[in-house]
This record gives structure tokens, sequence and C-alpha cells, in this order.
């Protein structure tokens, strides 16, 4: 039966800019008046062509989920969608949502979830549209989605009750089919016709072998129990905090070694009797990857990955290239070097590696901020890292942190670390990045912290399928010996501005390459402080968080 579309008047917000990934604020600026009905109405009114099409629509599990979701299928049948495909309880993580979106064909795809950003009444709320290929919308359709936001003036909705997610099944609204779908079941199987499982069941049924894999109250729960413990049978208990919870258990879903300390720690204790550690972030897209005492770095993560991936079902064919984030290290690029494959290198944020990844360019792709993946989705996958890691370690029977030692005494080591400065007063940091950038022609050649600067500037990026050019993607100080200072500002905050301070220093001799990553950086971080004027601009003497 057809439906009486509803009109709403309305009039636009300020400030509705996606920003790294989606639009991240409070949830107390989201459940303001047609706040949410605003942007969704936004995203709407950029597309064209969805009359009778199929939209995804799932998300973290985070606190107001349940009322967006509502929200949006009603809108969603004023504006024409013929299904919409939704995860039970309204779950569904990032990378299953582009698997699902690919898998079936979808016309889009809408994911609420503000990833590793705390939960809760008083924490985060997010809102991203991933077009047909699975991936994250790229600049020019975010940047027409904030023009429409300025310019609203109604809404389009339906009258009709809120559906029940609870269980998978079929029901309508109006003409609209809501299908709601096993959260868990399409990623899994794609993520099973990737690797050996076989081989990993093996691994995780020797008794010298243990692993925990910590879910942070997120998404990947119930990922991680149908997967490692359902279909690759690890013992009942590998899964830790496998529930998603509306606030995360009060803590931060982000898997770096500050907010998954207990992990790190677990690993860190003999007594534990585990080798192997793992976790993933508020939506599952981002993983960690922790040996015996040994946290690897994400950088290093992705240069394990390229260098291994012989060994792996999915990839021995060959890789077509890899690309990486500019202030990811550049540890990937002496394995792509090496295999004489080319390695691409994008701003931050993974919506700039889906054309490269249609294009057929690149095959693995990663950030320094823990996020690793591959084309089989248009996202970055945290269980998809844990089972190719797995895989490895099946594979070549050595604990992670031997690969890792064995990877630098082959390739080098990339000493790598990133420093946050957050909840900075947004008027300052912007002051030191005005003033940083005014200063980059007068710092080649010159010296800082006693150390010479060869090279200074402002990352831009042309996409070279495209042609699209994304400008001022942060400072870059390279100095003689191939270190590098990076510099920018974050994009996914909900509360003043971080500044993301990023450090690497290549270490060829072997000997040197178990000096403590903090004191091997120690100089940089001078440089860093000396260039960019850190301590006098914000008062701040030390980062809040280091990963
Ligand atoms: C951060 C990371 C970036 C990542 C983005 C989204 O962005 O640095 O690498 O792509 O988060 O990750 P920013 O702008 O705060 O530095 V997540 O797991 O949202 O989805
Ligand atoms: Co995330």
């Amino acid at each position: 039966m057809s439906m009486k579309v509803i009109s709403v008047p309305s009039t636009p917000y300020a400030g509705q800019k996606p920003g790294t990934s989606g639009l991240r604020k409070k949830v107390t600026v989201f459940r303001q008046a047609r706040y949410l009905e605003n942007f969704v109405q936004a995203i709407f009114d950029t597309l064209s062509g969805q009359q009778g099409q199929t939209l995804v629509l799932g998300g973290d599990g985070r606190y107001y989920n349940d009322v967006a979701i509502q929200t949006i299928l009603r809108m969603a049948a004023a504006a024409g969608f013929g299904r919409v495909l939704v995860g039970r309880d309204g779950i569904l993580s990032t990378p299953a949502a582009s698997a699902v979106i690919r898998k079936w064909q979808a016309f889009g795809g809408i994911i609420l979830s503000a990833s590793h950003n705390e939960g809760g009444p008083a924490g985060d709320f997010g809102i991203k549209y991933n077009l047909g290929n699975g991936g994250p919308a790229n600049e020019a359709f975010t940047d027409a989605v904030y023009r429409r936001t300025q310019e609203i003036s109604a809404y389009y909705t339906v009258d009709s009750s809120d559906i029940d997610l609870s269980r998978t099944g079929e029901a309508s609204i109006g003409e609209m089919l809501v299908c709601i779908i096993d959260p868990v079941a399409d990623h899994a199987e794609l993520l099973e016709s990737l690797f050996d499982f076989d081989r990993i069941a093996g691994l995780l049924a020797r008794p010298d072998f243990r692993m925990r894999f910590d879910a942070m109250h997120a998404v990947t729960g119930p990922y991680a129990h149908a997967i490692l413990e359902g279909r690759l049978g690890a013992p009942a208990g590998t899964v830790v905090n496998g529930t998603p919870l509306p606030d995360f258990g009060g803590g931060h879903p982000d898997p770096n070694p500050v907010w998954a300390a207990e992990l790190v720690n677990a690993l860190a204790d003999s007594r534990s009797g585990l080798s192997f550690g793992a976790a993933s972030d508020g939506d599952g897209d981002r993983n960690m990857i922790v040996g015996r005492n040994f946290v690897v770095s994400p950088s290093d993560s992705l240069a394990v990955l390229a260098a291994n991936h012989a060994l792996i079902p999915a990839y021995a064919g060959g890789l077509a290239g890899v690309a990486r984030s500019m202030p990811t290290s550049c540890a990937v690029d002496r394995v792509a070097r090496e295999l004489g494959i080319a390695c691409y290198e994008t701003p931050t944020g993974w919506k700039y590696f889906g054309s490269l990844l249609d294009a057929g360019l690149a095959t693995l792709c990663g950030e320094e901020s823990a996020g690793t993946g591959s084309n089989h989705v248009r996202e970055k996958d945290g269980l998809w890292a844990v089972l190719y890691w797995l895989n490895i370690l099946a594979v070549r029977d050595m604990p992670a942190d031997v690969i890792v030692r064995e990877h630098w005494q082959r390739f080098g080591r990339n000493v790598y670390s990133r420093h946050d400065y957050e909840g900075i007063e947004t008027a300052k940091a912007d002051r030191l990045m005005d003033e940083l950038r005014a200063r980059l022609p007068q710092l080649p050649g010159s010296l800082s912290n006693g150390l010479p600067i060869a090279a200074a500037d402002d990352f831009a990026y042309v996409d070279p399928v495209d042609g699209s050019r994304s400008e001022r993607q942060g400072v870059r100080i390279l100095l003689e010996d191939g270190s590098r200072v990076v510099f920018r500002l974050s994009g996914t905050g909900t509360e003043g501005a971080t500044l993301r301070v990023y450090l690497e220093r290549f270490v060829a001799d072997a000997s040197q390459h178990e000096v403590p990553t903090q004191e091997a950086l120690a100089p940089l971080v001078g440089l860093a402080d000396a260039v960019a004027q850190i301590t006098v601009i914000t008062g701040r003497t030390c980062p809040d968080v280091i990963s």
C-alpha cells in the first residue's frame, strides 16, 4: 500500500560538515530537533536514482542507534527506496556493512557510528554514507551533502510505527520492504573465502597456543564469537567483552596501548598463558595485534601483511599494489619496492583508497591508526586483519613478535609513534598550524633541535584515477637522514581540536632495533616542539595519548 509522504519544514544547522569519516557530534547535538533528519535528508537530496533501490542500514550499537535507525527507515521510505537491509538489532560493523552493500548490489548504505569515540548519552554519535562500491562517499559527495545542509528547508518522512528489529525477517513501511538480516553471516562467509580456515582452526586447537580477542564491548563481539569461537572452534572465552553495549562499558573502544591496556598487560604477563592477542574498535574496522609482551605497530603490521601475502589463499597470486595514508610509516614502501609493485600515498581516511581498489591498482591498504584492509571490501576491516595474522602464524609456526623482528632484520625498522594532544582550544590549534604553514618555506636547509631539515611541505594529493585534488592534508618535515615528522589536526573529534604529531625514523642497523621506541624518537620529539611551538602555543608539555 502506498503511504502519504509528509513534508516537515526545517531550517539549517551550522556545522554539519562531514570530517575524516562522516559527521560526528555529541549525542546531545544529534538529539536536537530535526538535526539528524536534516543531515539524512541532505544525503538523500544529494543522491539521484535511488527510487526502488536497496539501502543498507546499521551501526555499531552505540547509544541513540536505535532511535536514529527508526527515523532513517521512515525517511528512506519517503525517499522512495524499494528495500532496506538492516542488521538485526540495528547492528552492522563498518566492514560488514561494506560487504553487505557489495554482495547485494545495494545502491548505498548508512552506517551509524562514531567509531572509537566514547558512547552513551554524554558520548558521541556519528553517521556516514557509503556508495554502491561499499566504500565511504568521496569528498565531492560529502561536500555536496554539506552544501545541501546549509540550504535545507524541509525533510520528508512517513507516518509509520517503529519496526521490531530484534528478529531476522521481513516487514514493510508502505511499499518499502525492510529486511532484517543476520549482521554476521555475509561478512563471515566472505572472510572464510579469503583465508585458510582449516589451518587457522588447527592453530587455535593447539594446547600451546592461546588467543584472546578483546571486542571492547563494541560491535565486533558477535562477529568474533561467530567466527573465532564458532567457525574456527577457538575455546569459549577466547572472545572477551563480546557483547555490544550502548556505552561500551564506559570506555573508549579504541584498540591502542592506552585504551586496550588490559589486553596488552595480559600479554605481558607470562602467567596468563596467552600467546596472541587482538582487539577491534567501536565499529569493527580497526585492529590491534599483540604478541607476547609485544605490541605490533600498525604501520609494521601493514608491511608484514604485504611481505607475507604469498601465504594467504586470497593473495597468493600476487598483490596489484599497496597503499598507505601519508602519515603511516614507510615500512610498507620497502616491501613494495622488493616486490616490484606500486605503493600509493594518500591523505588520511579510508575514502581515498576506494578509487585505487576499484581500479585494481591496490590490493592491500593501511593506516597508522590501526586500520588495514584489502580489496575484499571498501572499508578497513578489523577481523580481516586478525585472521590474516592468524593465517600467517599458522603457516610460519612462530610467535608474532619473532615475525616482526625478522621483518625488521630483512627490511630495516621504521621506528614509529604518534603523539596526540587532545582537547586543545580550536583557536590555538589553528594558530599553531597556520604559523607552521607560514614557516614552511624557511625550513629546508635549516637546523632544528640540531637536526638538518631537507624538505618541508603541506601534503596535497591527486587521485591517479579520477584526477581529483585534495589539499592541506598535513604538514611534513623531512630530515636529511630520511626521518619524518608530520603534523595534522584530527577530523574525527567532537571537542576542541586534537593535534596529531607523527614521528618516524628509519633504523637499518639490527643491533639498534631493540632500542625503546620513544627513546629512539626523542630527538624528533624535540624537533617537533621547536618547529611547531607546541608548548609555547598550547601550554602542553607532553601528549595525552602515545600510540
Ligand atoms: C582518524 C585516523 C584515521 C582514520 C579515521 C577514521 O582520523 O587518524 O586514520 O581513518 O580516524 O577511523 P583523524 O582525522 O581523527 O586523524 V575510524 O576507525 O573512524 O572509523
Ligand atoms: Co572505526
